[in-house]
């Protein structure tokens, strides 16, 4: 039967590349996430948009599910291929294909990576501004799937902001041009917004067009060591009032731990509670003096211990080596994810339950928090002890994750904040979206996706 129906296929599209080693089936039916043993049936690897759309084509008649794949850094299971789909990979689709002076834009291919983005965006004296430490592999097609944030969100916000048009071809097929690089455009419903976090099930975007923005003034990067939890957000309020942040970002010592244990520095003797890497505009003397003094006084009022200021790139990229290295170094304990948010100004009551709740819960698991505190975004990873099985570890935890999921609600927060819903998370959909909006969002997928092939099973069922 799959014989018959990738001989179908070939039929069809005879110029598209496909893949069925079975080392291929692994490498590309799966993300980040390990949970979930890949078992696509094939890879396929279109280098045009007709032939995307000619894959369509073939999955509406013979009733395939197909996984839009990029560099598959996903977290939350959205790439992952379990269930013999076919997998769409976007690595040949990987071109930058133009650059406008005027419109300040680049549009791409969806296979781009973040970091061939922003170099390109500087080769034209320009930045992208979106930036994550999964930039060397994340391709731009999956980050506009999830809308992702990362260490910029502070001054830039989220992938949305910067996406000026995309192509979508739909799961009927269609070829849909949206928004068409405009900056004004009232005509009806932005479908171009109700793509961007659509996690694949929508379509599959075929082409991008972001808009770039002027490099931000020099800056330097700190590094503070704080007493308490509960001071860290009103190290925020003071240093965002008194600088121009880019950047705010925090962890735990036990993340430290775990970062320093892959070859990071810790450039502080003494062991600290919670630390703080932050990016501010250093370009002038009057901002270089704000630093000292803010900093002088943080440490008066007892909100901060220590810091670090960088004096180099090389140093400015060794503290951010503590925050950013911290992900990899956590893979090794299959950790289970959480990536939530709440809006700042709910942060402090909502940070005092939730301590209390994990600290509860997790007794006997090592739990590390870190993550983009000033976009009210949390991520908190669960090691798993390496005597317990995969499937128990996750149960134990999901059944966390639902108090967790409840005691969101209850602070109008979101159960996912930048790493999308996929198959990790799509227990606690409701407890994010209401009844009335999840039906709307079904309606909106039966719409662009009548048969169900998209990405089925993530998000929702
Ligand atoms: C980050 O902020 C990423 O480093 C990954 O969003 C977070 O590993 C995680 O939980
Ligand atoms: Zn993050």
């Amino acid at each position: 039967m799959s014989a018959l129906v990738l001989e179908d296929l070939r039929q069809r599209l005879p110029a598209l590349l496909l893949k069925t080693d079975p080392a291929d089936l692994q490498y590309y039916g799966r993300d980040w996430t390990r949970r979930w043993t890949p078992a696509p049936l094939a890879i396929a690897l279109p280098a045009s948009i007709e032939e995307v759309q000619g894959i369509v084509c073939w999955a509406n008649a013979n009733e395939i599910a197909l996984v839009p794949s990029g560099g598959r850094t996903g977290l939350s299971g959205g790439a992952v291929a379990a269930q013999g789909e076919l997998v769409v990979s976007t690595e040949r689709l990987n071109k930058v294909l133009n650059f406008d002076p005027i419109d300040r834009t680049l549009t791409v291919q969806p296979g781009v990576p973040i970091e061939v983005l922003q170099n390109t965006a500087r080769e034209h004296g320009l930045i992208y501004p979106v930036d994550f430490a999964a930039r060397g592999s994340a391709a731009i097609g999956g980050s506009i799937a999830t809308n992702a944030g990362g260490i910029r969100v502070v001054r830039y916000g989220n992938t949305r902001e910067w996406i000026a048009g995309l192509k979508l071809v739909t799961g009927n097929g269609d070829l849909l041009d949206l928004n068409r690089g405009l900056i004004k455009n009232s005509s009806g419903y932005d479908l171009r917004h109700l793509v961007i976090g659509s996690e694949g099930t929508l379509g599959i975007v075929v082409e991008a067009t972001v808009r770039l923005t002027e490099p931000p003034p020099l800056s330097n990067v700190m590094l503070l060591a704080l007493p308490s939890f509960d001071g860290l957000m009103q190290v925020f309020a003071e240093l965002r009032r008194r600088l121009s942040l880019s950047a705010f970002e925090f962890f735990t010592d036990i993340a430290l731990k775990h970062v320093c244990a892959h070859g990071a520095q810790n450039p502080f003797r003494e062991v600290h509670p919670y630390y703080v890497v932050t990016e501010f505009d250093a370009a002038s003397e009057d901002q270089q003096s704000a630093v000292l003094s803010a900093f002088e006084s943080l440490l008066e009022k007892g909100l901060v211990l220590d810091g670090v200021i960088s004096q180099s790139d090389a140093q400015a990229a060794a503290l951010w080596r503590l925050r950013e290295g911290i992900t990899e170094s956590l893979a090794p304990h299959t950790p289970y994810k959480n990536d939530i948010s709440v809006r700042v100004s709910a942060m402090p009551a909502f940070l005092a339950e939730a301590q209390s709740l994990l600290g509860e819960a997790y007794p006997h698991f090592e739990v590390v928090w870190f993550g983009h505190i000033g976009d009210g975004n949390l991520h908190i990873n669960v090691l798993k002890p390496t005597e317990l099985a995969m499937q128990a570890f996750v149960k134990d935890c999901e059944h966390v994750t639902e108090l967790l999921a409840q005691v969101l609600h209850r602070h109008g927060g979101s159960i996912s904040a930048e790493h999308g819903i996929g198959l990790v998370k799509k227990k606690y959909l409701g407890s994010t979206r209401s009844p009335a909006e999840i039906a709307v969002m079904r309606g909106i997928r039966q719409v662009l996706d009548p048969n169900g092939i998209m990405n089925p099973g993530k998000l929702m069922d």
